[in-house]
C-alpha cells in the first residue's frame, strides 16, 4: 500500500490530487507542519529534508514534490508520456513550477503576509516576479487546454500554486488563459475528490 505524508498546503495538495487521478490506493498521514511534525525523526528517516510531501511505496521513499508526481505516472502509467517531446514538455512545465512559481509565490506569501516587519523590497521582488511567472502560464495556456497538450502531471504540479498565485496577487482578469484553465482543473472530479479528503482529514484532526 501506497502511504502519502502530507499536509494542506499547496505542495501538499499534488501528490493527493495526483494518486485520485490514476485511481490508486494510498493511506493518507497528515503531518502537521504548523506544529513541526515535519522535523521529527520519523519523518525525516522518508524526508531527510524534513517538508511534506513524502510517500513510501514498498519500501521505496520518494520526497519532492515533482519526483513523487514522476514516480506515481511511472508507476500507473498514467500523465507522463513514455519519451519524445510530449515527455519533454510535461517535464518542462513540471520543473518550471518546481524552480519558478512554487519558490517565488512562497517568499512572495513570506515577505507580504507572514513576517510581521514588512521589507518593501522583498515584497516587491517576490510579487513582481510572481507575476511575472503567471503570465508566462497564461501565455502558454492561450492557444492550448492543458500545458503539455494532453492533461499530464505538468498541470498537477502547477495547479495548486497558480490558484495560491491568481488569488492572493488577485490577478484572475489579468491572466483569463490561466483562470480558464484553473475553472477546467477545478471541475475534475478526481482531483476535487483528492481536495476533499485531505481538508476533511485535516477538519476531522482539528475537530
Ligand atoms: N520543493 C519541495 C517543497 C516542499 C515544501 O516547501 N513544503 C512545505 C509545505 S508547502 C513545508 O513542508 N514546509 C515546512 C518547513 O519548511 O518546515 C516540494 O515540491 O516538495
Amino acid at each position: 500500500m501506497i502511504e502519502l505524508f502530507t499536509w494542506t498546503t499547496p505542495n501538499g495538495e499534488k501528490p493527493i490530487i495526483m494518486l485520485e487521478e490514476c485511481g490508486l490506493d494510498y493511506d493518507l498521514h497528515l503531518i502537521d507542519i504548523s506544529a513541526g511534525e515535519q522535523k521529527k525523526s520519523d519523518f525525516l528517516a522518508i524526508n531527510p529534508n524534513g517538508k511534506i510531501p513524502a510517500l513510501v511505496d514498498d519500501g521505496i521513499r520518494v520526497f519532492e514534490s515533482g519526483a513523487i508526481l514522476i514516480y506515481l505516472a511511472e508507476k500507473s502509467g498514467r500523465f507522463l508520456a513514455p519519451s519524445g517531446k510530449a515527455r519533454a514538455e510535461a517535464l518542462a512545465w513540471t520543473f518550471f513550477q518546481a524552480g519558478g512559481t512554487g519558490p517565488m509565490l512562497g517568499q512572495w506569501y513570506h515577505f507580504e503576509k507572514a513576517v510581521p516587519e514588512k521589507i518593501p523590497y522583498a515584497v516587491e521582488r517576490y510579487r513582481e516576479e510572481s507575476i511575472r511567472l503567471l503570465s508566462v502560464l497564461d501565455g502558454r495556456l492561450g492557444d492550448r487546454d492543458y500545458l503539455a497538450g494532453e492533461f499530464s502531471i505538468a498541470d498537477i504540479m502547477n495547479y495548486s500554486w497558480a490558484v495560491a498565485g491568481l488569488d492572493g496577487l488577485d490577478v484572475r482578469e489579468r491572466f483569463p488563459a490561466l483562470s480558464m484553465w484553473a475553472g477546467r482543473m477545478g471541475g475534475r472530479e478526481a482531483l476535487a475528490r483528492g481536495l476533499d479528503r485531505l481538508r476533511s482529514a485535516k477538519g476531522g484532526l482539528r475537530a
